[in-house]
């Protein structure tokens, strides 16, 4: 059994970061361990006076220990986190830990519709542009890429412009990245793979549901990441990720008023087992 680590906080209610990841990747049948960064009352999109407790110092102490017993890991995933410190200390991780096989899947979890998730300085980009550097894929949306490249957000683009975004995202170093959320036209919305080095491009979209839901993008990486760790095709991982979060968005749909802070993921289980075959 292949066996990845997710690096990222735990927001208690609220339905994203490891409360998603680590049952979807286990129903993929990939061994889950976990870092929590943090322990957050609720994610920080929607809920005000949440609590947040750093966990900053438990990282090194639980990768010191780990190396103790040699534990190693097919995938290194990381998401939201929530500062600097908890950055150094992941790339400090990554150095450690990884080898010629291992998968280094970073999700620059910090912002949507152009601004950054509360609580980050503008400093916080470039810190993680510097994980990013280091990554063998990357997944942001568009406005997470346009901070991590310092440029001015928009949503009015064509593919020559996210052709160009995926090339300078590659040229700080990392090695392929899928964009989320991309739209050519306004019927369907997709991800949008570049591989660096073989300059492939491949899309995959479906018909735009427009209403937002929160945790989506880690319903998306969670599945994304357990599928390339299985070893799945760069296309099969990316299609069995949009559809299972197409799903889970679909299955949400008739609770929108009252369940906007996360996606009904746990009654699409079935349907996820099933697209894997
Ligand atoms: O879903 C990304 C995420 C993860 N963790 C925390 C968040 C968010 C998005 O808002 O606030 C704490």
């Amino acid at each position: 059994m292949k066996r990845l680590v997710t690096i990222q906080d735990i927001s208690c209610f609220g339905k994203c970061s490891i409360t998603v990841a680590l049952p979807l990747i286990s129903s993929m049948g990939v061994e889950c361990a976990i870092i929590p960064t943090s322990v957050l009352s609720t994610h920080t999109g929607g809920f005000k006076n949440f609590t947040f407790r750093d966990l900053n110092e438990d990282i090194p102490l639980i990768a010191n220990h780990w190396q103790e017993y040699n534990i190693k890991f097919d995938s290194i995933y990381t998401g939201y986190l929530g500062n600097k410190k908890q950055i150094d200390y992941v790339i400090d991780f990554i150095s450690k830990f990884r080898d010629e096989k291992t998968l280094v899947f970073v999700d620059p979890a910090m912002a949507d519709n152009g601004k950054m998730y509360a609580g980050f300085d503008k400093e916080f980009p470039s810190h993680m542009a510097r994980l990013c550097s280091l990554a063998d894929i990357i997944v942001p949306n568009i406005t997470e890429a346009s901070f991590l490249l310092d440029i001015p957000y928009t949503e009015e683009y064509d593919e020559a412009y996210i052709l160009d975004v995926c090339k300078k995202l590659t040229k700080m170093g990392a090695k392929k990245v899928i964009l989320t959320g991309i739209h050519f036209g306004n019927t369907t919305q997709g991800a949008y793979f570049y591989d660096g080095e073989t300059e492939k491009t491949y899309y995959y979209d479906r018909d735009t549901i427009d209403v937002a839901f929160h945790g989506t993008g880690d319903t998306f990486s969670s599945v994304l990441c357990a599928g390339l760790t299985k070893g799945y095709s760069i296309e099969k991982a990316i299609q069995i990720a949009v559809d299972f979060t197409v799903l889970a968005i679909q299955k949400t749909l008739p609770d929108k008023e009252t369940h906007s802070y996360g996606v009904k993921f746990e009654e699409c289980i079935p349907e996820l087992i099933e697209m894997m075959k």
